[in-house]
């Protein structure tokens, strides 16, 4: 039993059909942001599609921590029962799981949209499980992250050398160091601090979290380069999973699959619009990155490489044929 689970005592998880169960989520953002719409929406389905009674127990604002401890607790079965995180947070346990959120692999929101309505990721998910017991339920994501930074960036000079955090999977750094960028691999939480003394120059994230950690404060020049549309999978622990009745586990997964699709509707839906709100209150300056096309050019030999040294060439072939 994770700590965030009770059970109803005295009963075998076979012989009834409806049980009290307690789920504990993590959020590392408030109400507002579409990742914790998207777990009270998961939520409301979980309950709608179950005769039995759920009790959701969200933790918001990260005070559990961010995405890299939510992975340790999944993968252990303590704390956190399910969330929602990127595929590069977790490739301590998995090394192909960040294939699908590498920089430059989607070419618009249309191939995004086709790649997650297939099963092409399965081989990926089947490696999460086995690996680090997470079991992937839906997937949400849709926002466009692009390069935030202290000082404006117009184009490959001004990216020579520049020292930013990219998320931990090694795939993020090898992808911007072939931008000749200067990434290393910091805590979320770290982020803003790292910023503020100089330690970095900038990172890159997607409208929703900026605006939702104030990031702006810090780093108030986007550039457009819209290397990634997210892919963020809502996840739940072999652990937790494995103890729900299998009424309840249809129901989560069913769930989890629709709580994807409303969360990437949002997300996707709100990221020009979170822009804007941040431009129009002089929160941030944004401009294009010169010679985007060149950057994509520079980066799909590392994408290849990546690949073969998974044995996931064909995956990834399958992936951009979407
Ligand atoms: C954004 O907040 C989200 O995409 C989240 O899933 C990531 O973990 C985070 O950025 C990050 O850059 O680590």
């Amino acid at each position: 039993m994770t700590l965030g689970m009770v059970f109803a005592t005295g009963l075998a998880a076979t012989s009834v059909a409806a049980q009290d169960v307690t789920l504990r989520g993590a959020s590392m953002f408030d109400e507002q942001h579409a990742f914790t719409k998207t777990m009270q929406k998961f939520a409301e389905l979980v309950n709608e599609n179950y005769d039995g009674e759920v009790t959701f127990d969200l933790r918001l604002n990260g005070e559990l921590g961010v995405e890299s401890d939510y992975l340790t607790f999944l993968q252990q079965g303590v704390a956190v029962d399910y969330t929602i995180m990127a595929p590069s947070n977790m490739a301590k346990f998995s090394p192909s799981i960040p294939l699908m959120d590498m920089p430059f692999l989607f070419r618009d929101l249309d191939h995004w949209n086709a790649a997650l309505s297939s099963d092409v990721m399965k081989p990926l998910e089947e490696e999460l499980l086995e690996k680090a017991d997470i079991m992937i339920i839906g997937y949400t994501g849709g926002g466009t992250r692009n390069l935030l930074s202290k000082d404006p960036i117009a184009n490959l000079d001004d990216l020579n050398g520049h020292k930013m955090r990219v998320m931990g999977a090694p795939i993020q750094a090898q992808i911007f160091s072939a931008l000749t960028a200067a990434p290393s691999a910091i805590a979320y939480n770290e982020v803003y601090n790292a910023i503020q003394t100089g330690v970095i120059a900038g990172f890159e994230n997607e409208a929703a979290s900026i605006q939702n950690l104030k990031f702006y404060e810090v780093a108030p020049n986007v550039t457009l380069t819209r290397h990634t549309i997210t892919v963020r999978p809502i996840v739940m622990s072999g652990k937790t999973f494995r103890k729900l009745p299998e009424d309840l586990q249809a129901a989560v997964l069913k769930a989890g699959a629709e709580a994807g699709t409303f969360g990437r509707e949002l997300e996707s839906s709100e990221d020009a619009v979170k822009l804007q709100e941040m431009i129009d209150a002089g929160q941030i300056k944004v401009q294009e990155f010169e010679n985007r096309d060149q950057l994509l050019e520079m980066v799909l030999p590392v994408q290849n490489e990546y690949a073969n040294s998974l044995g996931a060439a064909d995956l990834l072939e399958a992936i951009r044929a979407k």
